[in-house]
């Protein structure tokens, strides 16, 4: 098991430290960081501490020395923004603060997306991403559709506070056949629900295939949502949309 004294990076030794209670969080960022390099823990160290110049700065110099795109971006950006929310939601730090770190890591994704959507190679199907009705969270879709795109799909990006009209007006524009919802909050889950009532009460339910994902959905709310599948992070919603982009063809 890795210690704390394993990090080498002072400020994230620090945020561990002075701001993460629950000993199993504690244990995941330990080992999280102890196994990131150095150069990965400075640049979730400058997202934490909010500086967009030096995460801008240390990804295109990682990118530059050969460093894998998704390395820099779970090792770094993904993991700095981990303990921002951890910071978020214990009272520690507040909306304003949490808008200035999630700009820091919008600079580093901003080298890594190229490279991701570049790698893929023929479309893999065409996908609709949108955050429901109500809520306003697009990281997590954002890293979605960056994966997506980096997987080889096209994607539609609708945006944020999506409502079930514009889910259904996207589909038959595009001529798309699945459709991802994201959902940070609980007041906003239930309109997962109405989203793929709307597909049922316009006949096109069949026709499509439906995935569903954010930090407080779950596989079984998947289920009682009468989606097609739940998907934990951005390489589980690649996984998902090809598996279901291949059901639907069938
Ligand atoms: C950043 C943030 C914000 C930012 C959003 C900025 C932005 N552009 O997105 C701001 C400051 C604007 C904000 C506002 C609010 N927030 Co907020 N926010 C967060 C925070 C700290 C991080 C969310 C995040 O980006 N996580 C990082 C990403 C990478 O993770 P993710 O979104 O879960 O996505 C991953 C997976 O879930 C999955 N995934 C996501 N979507 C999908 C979709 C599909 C199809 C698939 C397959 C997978 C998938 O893949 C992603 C990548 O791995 C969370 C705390 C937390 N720990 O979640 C609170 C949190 C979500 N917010 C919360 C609240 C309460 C609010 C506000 C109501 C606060 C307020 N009083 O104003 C408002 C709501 C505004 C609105 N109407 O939406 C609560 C929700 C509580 C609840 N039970 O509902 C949380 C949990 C914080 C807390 N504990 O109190 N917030």
């Amino acid at each position: 098991m890795a210690q704390l004294s394993d990090i080498t990076n002072a400020v994230i030794r620090t945020e561990i430290e002075e701001f993460i209670d629950d000993p199993a969080e504690i244990e995941r960022n330990v080992e999280l960081f102890a196994k990131a390099s150095a150069q990965m823990q400075e640049i979730a160290a400058a997202l934490l501490e909010g500086d967009n110049d030096t995460v801008d700065q240390l990804t295109r110099i990682a990118l530059d020395e050969g460093i894998e795109a998704l390395e820099i971006m779970d090792d770094g950006l993904i993991a700095g923004m981990g303990i921002v929310g951890i910071k978020f939601r214990d009272g520690f730090i507040f909306v304003p603060e949490v808008l200035v770190c999630a700009r820091a890591m919008k600079a580093g994704m901003a080298h890594i997306e190229p490279i991701l959507a570049a790698s893929g190679a023929e479309p893999a199907g065409t996908v609709i991403m949108g955050t429901v009705k109500g809520d306003l969270h697009d990281i997590g879709k954002n890293l979605c559709i960056m994966m997506l795109r980096g997987g080889g799909f096209i994607v539609i990006d609708l945006g944020v506070d999506t409502s079930p009209e514009e889910f259904l007006e996207a589909v038959a524009e595009h001529d798309a056949h699945v459709i991802g919802m994201s959902a940070l909050l609980t007041t906003t889950m239930p309109n997962m629900a109405k989203t793929v009532e709307a597909f049922k009460d316009a006949g096109l339910r069949e026709k499509v295939r439906f995935m569903v994902g954010g930090a407080p959905v779950t596989p079984e709310f998947a289920e009682d949502v009468g989606a097609d599948g739940y998907g934990k992070d951005a390489m589980a919603a690649v996984e998902l949309a090809t598996k279901l982009a291949i059901e639907v063809r069938a």
